[in-house]
């Protein structure tokens, strides 16, 4: 072992941890985020609870994690607030519960949120790491995320030492942290390949308290197949960008490309890959899923930078037996230089996420099911539409088996206003909304991208009044919801 920390079990590491204290956890997407330490903690809460005692934790990370972490704390009932992003259906259930507090921000802003002490101080850090020096340099996983700034800000440290992770994996990440406004520089990345920092995470040795020995794979679910409405959508995505090189709002050399999270973005990046007229590019994302690692491989990707590795396991397992070739392709940041407004401004960013319901003026809800139930939370979606070259949704038009229309008069929830949203993608087609005024917009959302099940509906919304620059009714503006709420199927709306 090249470190010299106490070795703890995790039930040990557990016992430290205190009711009411604040954890900062490695982990951007269940990649790299601990997986032994978390379900002992969840251990200590249910036994602290049997014994008629409080015990909850303040729960932050750099974005969503898994089972082992959200779905066991939050099944113990051990989680006192969540932020900034979460995708375990236990934990979502205890939020839309009201039990567990959670606030939805997004992610480029957490780890100046947590340096700022706006979300108050961090009593631990517990970070999973593949080596750990004895001066305290930590080698990160299959994510960076916000690590470095927990390492750095939390008052102790607890390091999961991963052992399934090789330590070739130096090299991969560029650690960097801006200074604090009004000591903060430009952060001095013009291209997806730049590096700027180090590679791994100094921290205070003094700090760490143990290290728990771990083997535990990275909990990335399988992504559901293509169907053929994702891949048409990912045709439209891939036709759009290339008629967008064709008329010259593109270089010929293309830009980079960032790319959201979950089955749609996957079959989206698929398509791309196949697009005879997309050219080579390289991608300056968030999330690195299994289509990117497809596209490196068949060299259509030249490079990608992101927060992390979010592949399933036989995709990772794939990567460490081969991993010189990825060396120089691919490089992992935290969230706050990857989705950093000003880096992505920079860099001319060609954005592609997924939207829940868009409504016909192009406002954009990605977290809310209904207006009401969160679903995952905004994770990075603003902060690479609100800053992008060109800001893409998409989604297919219809949801639970048509039953619900993802276009709607009005978003029931808005995250992205018509501001930041240029270009809508449905099954149907594109509707590419630059330079429109709402109402052109609106005729544009249902004649392209509607279902034909709905477009009907939408006309009548849209002509129920000729008021106003933006011409909205009242008392129909969520008929659809209404409709579904009473019957189950937008379809069966009435005006
Ligand atoms: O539910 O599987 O139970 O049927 O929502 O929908 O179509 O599989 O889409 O997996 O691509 O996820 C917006 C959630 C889409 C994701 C969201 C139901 C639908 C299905 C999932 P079922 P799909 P995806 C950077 C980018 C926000 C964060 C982000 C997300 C389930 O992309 O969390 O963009 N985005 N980050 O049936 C009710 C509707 C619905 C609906 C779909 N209108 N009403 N249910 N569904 N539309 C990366 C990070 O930030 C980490």
């Amino acid at each position: 072992m090249s470190h010299s920390f106490p070795p703890l079990t995790a039930a040990e590491a557990a016992a430290l941890i205190h009711h009411d204290q604040v954890i900062g956890f490695s982990g951007f997407t269940p990649a790299g985020s601990p997986k032994v330490i978390p379900p002992a903690i969840a251990e200590k809460a249910m036994a602290e609870h049997a014994a008629g005692r409080e015990f909850k934790v303040g729960v932050i990370t750099g974005a969503s994690t898994g089972p082992s972490l959200d779905g066991a704390l939050a099944k113990a009932d051990a989680i006192k607030f969540r932020t900034p992003y979460q995708s375990d259906k236990d934990l979502r259930a205890s939020i839309n519960a009201g039990k567990t507090h959670f606030f939805d921000m997004h992610l480029s802003l957490l780890p100046q949120y947590v340096r700022y002490g706006f979300l108050g101080g961090v009593d631990w850090a517990i970070v999973e790491a593949a080596d750990v020096s004895s001066d305290g340099k930590v080698l990160l996983t299959t994510s960076v995320g916000a690590a470095p700034t927990f390492l750095h800000q939390a008052k102790r440290v607890l390091i999961e030492l991963n052992r399934r992770h090789p330590k070739q994996l130096l090299g991969f990440h560029d650690i960097y942290e801006p200074e604090s406004p009004p000591h903060r520089r430009p952060i001095p990345i013009c291209s997806a390949e730049d590096r700027i920092g180090t590679q791994r995470v100094w921290v205070d040795p003094k700090k760490i308290v143990g290290v728990v020995e771990s083997n535990h794979p990275d909990e990335v679910k399988d992504f559901s197949p293509v169907t053929e409405v994702t891949n048409r959508i990912g045709m439209n995505v891939a036709g759009f960008l290339a008629a967008e090189i064709r008329n010259g709002h593109i270089p010929k050399c293309f830009l980079p490309i960032q790319s959201g999270v979950g089955n749609v973005a996957n079959a989206v990046l698929g398509a791309m890959g196949e697009h005879p007229e997309i050219p080579r590019f390289q991608m300056y994302s968030e999330v690195i899923q299994d289509a990117v690692i497809e596209l490196v491989r068949q060299d259509k990707c030249s490079f990608v930078s992101g927060v992390s590795l979010t592949v399933t396991d036989a995709v990772l397992q794939g990567m460490y037996d081969n991993l010189d070739f990825y060396r120089g392709k691919l490089l992992l940041r935290p969230q706050e230089i990857t989705n950093n407004p000003e880096i992505v401004r920079r860099i001319g960013i060609i954005s592609i996420n997924t939207a829940l319901e868009a409504d016909i003026f192009g406002n954009v809800n990605s977290t809310h099911v209904l207006g009401q139930k969160m679903m995952n939370g905004i994770g990075g979606s603003g902060d690479f539409t609100r800053n992008a070259y060109i800001s893409i949704f998409t989604c297919p038009s219809t949801a639970k088996g048509g039953s619900i229309s993802t276009l709607v008069p009005m978003c029931s929830h808005m995250d992205h206003s018509e501001h930041s949203v240029q270009v809508l993608v449905t099954e149907h087609g594109v509707a590419d909304l630059r330079g429109k005024d709402p109402r052109e917009r609106a005729e544009t959302v249902i004649s392209n991208c509607a279902d034909p099940a709905y477009a009907d509906l939408l006309w009548e919304y849209y002509k129920l009044t000729e008021n106003g620059h933006t011409p909205q009714s009242f008392r129909s503006a969520f008929a659809f919801h209404q409709a579904f709420l009473e019957s189950g199927d937008m379809r069966n709306t009435a005006f």
